[in-house]
């Protein structure tokens, strides 16, 4: 088993990698910029480093620092928890180098998925369902007008090495198609250093679903259910719940069992998730798969039971996954909200000194934060300040104790995207489990006041 581990990370997702590896009586590292002297990561953390200046691209970002910072204090491993050198290959590539274990997947499997291309042909030919589209990187114009008159338009051109929302342009009719794969491909070089496109069948307002899996070193993957993360705003996720109010328990286990297969034979390891995209008919179709823990996480956790990060480091440690069959269990309903630092109206980030900081309690209520009372919230990052997760017996109760943990949030000195949440669970169709990607722009619309989303 580690001794001890580095976080490559800041902020909440920090934390909780302290408190799982405390959990497991492993000591911990802590790595910060100059804006998070004052951090609580530094504060729990057994020993910390100073990595650079503020800004991620010379401190989080920062590989070299973090290495040597790993060297110095002699550590078996290196968490990264999510965005930073989360899905890097290289950076998994110096690990595994400096034999230094690296807690996530492979090097070349975060490589293969990083290629959303590769990615789609790889889990397509493991059985799992994508979207009708093009079989590898577009190399003509008139392969890409042969491809969307046989599938239909609307299609989408998506930068393989995009993702996320990233490096996608939606055509309509052949008119548009024939000026969109040349341009889409100088883009996708300039935004990316690699010109690849592919092509894919567009869903309009799908829903976006996808499944948590974990893997052992020892060949065992097991999945842990779906969440559901279909509301959005510009490709950010605002709230994520477990299960999904739209699928059964007959679909979990069939796509729960393609997914497990398809990855036993990737031979994946460590905490992975598939995403999917649902029709309206119910059909999923993968898209992209994340090789790294995800923001929302810990909705899974609350229906499993499962500590998905003790979990992440025992795997990495080689120990075994002891579970009977391809999943566990799922009891009960779990919903995040993401709290984050702005402008409930224009979204527009609001960094700055938080004066007061009250967190919800009571019954089955969970706060993941870095933030309290007096801290400073630098510009320099990602505006999520807290994760509020809520479980109940149902979808039901678990909306109603969400309502009443915002209502019994206080945050005061910034702005925060509370009062979003608080609309959304008074919503009836949201209530009703009836929403699609393009919700959050129609609920604003007919809000009180309008909004631009
Ligand atoms: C799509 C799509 C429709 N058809 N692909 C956006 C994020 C990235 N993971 C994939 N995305 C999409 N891919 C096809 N073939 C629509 C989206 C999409 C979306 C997906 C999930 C959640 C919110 C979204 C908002 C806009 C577009």
């Amino acid at each position: 088993m580690f001794k001890k581990i580095l976080v490559a990370n800041r902020g909440e997702i920090a934390l909780r990698i302290i408190c799982a590896c405390k959990d497991l009586g492993i000591q911990t590292v802590a790595v910060y910029s100059e804006a998070d002297r004052n951090s609580l990561h530094v504060r729990f953390a057994d020993e910390a480093v100073c990595i650079g200046p503020p800004r991620s691209a010379d401190s989080y970002l920062n590989l070299a620092g973090i290495i040597s910072a790993a060297e110095v204090t002699n550590v078996d491993a290196i968490h990264p928890g999510y965005g930073f050198f989360s899905e890097n290959p290289h950076f998994a590539e110096v690990c595994e180098a400096s034999k230094i274990a690296f807690i996530g997947p492979r090097s070349e499997v975060i490589r293969l998925m990083g290629d959303k291309n590769r990615a789609r042909k790889a889990m397509a030919e493991a059985g799992v369902p994508v979207l009708p589209g093009s079989e590898g990187a577009i190399s003509s114009e008139k392969e890409a007008l042969r491809l969307a008159e046989q599938i239909g338009y609307p299609v989408i051109i998506k930068a393989s090495a995009g993702g996320g929302g990233r490096g996608m342009r939606v055509v309509a009719s052949e008119a548009e198609l024939n000026a969109s794969v040349a341009n889409a491909q100088s883009e996708a070089a300039a935004a990316f250093g690699c010109a690849d496109v592919y092509l894919e069948k567009f869903l309009e307002n799908p829903r976006h679903i996808e499944f948590q899996v974990i893997g052992d070193h020892h060949g065992k993957v097991i999945h842990l259910g779906e969440r559901e993360c279909t509301i959005q705003r510009r490709h950010q996720k605002v709230l994520e719940e477990s299960p999904s109010p739209s699928i059964d328990a007959e679909t979990r286990t069939r796509v729960g069992r393609t997914v497990v297969t398809a990855l036993e034979k990737l031979g994946y390891t460590n905490s992975g998730t598939i995403e999917f995209l649902m029709d309206p008919s119910g059909n999923l179709y993968f898209i992209e798969m994340n090789t790294r823990l995800q923001v929302e996480h810990p909705v899974t956790e609350m229906v499993t039971g499962i500590d998905l990060v003790k979990t992440q480091i025992l795997v990495a440690a080689g120990e075994r996954l002891e579970v009977e069959g391809d999943h566990l269990p799922m009891r009960g309903h779990s919903i995040e909200c993401r709290i984050c630092a702005e402008n409930p109206e224009t979204f527009a980030p609001s960094a700055g000194k938080v004066t007061v900081f009250h967190v919800p309690g009571g019954t089955g209520v969970r706060v993941d934060t870095a933030a309290y009372a007096e801290c400073v919230i630098p510009p320099y990052y990602d505006s999520l300040i807290a994760k509020l997760i809520v479980q109940g017996k149902d979808r039901e109760e678990a909306i109603s104790r969400m309502a009443r943990a915002l209502d019994m949030f206080i945050v005061e000195g910034i702005s925060t995207s509370i009062s979003v949440h608080q609309k959304i669970m008074a919503d009836p169709e949201f209530r009703a489990g009836r929403f699609d990607t393009g919700y959050l722009r129609k609920f604003m619309r007919n809000g009180s006041r309008r909004k631009s989303v």
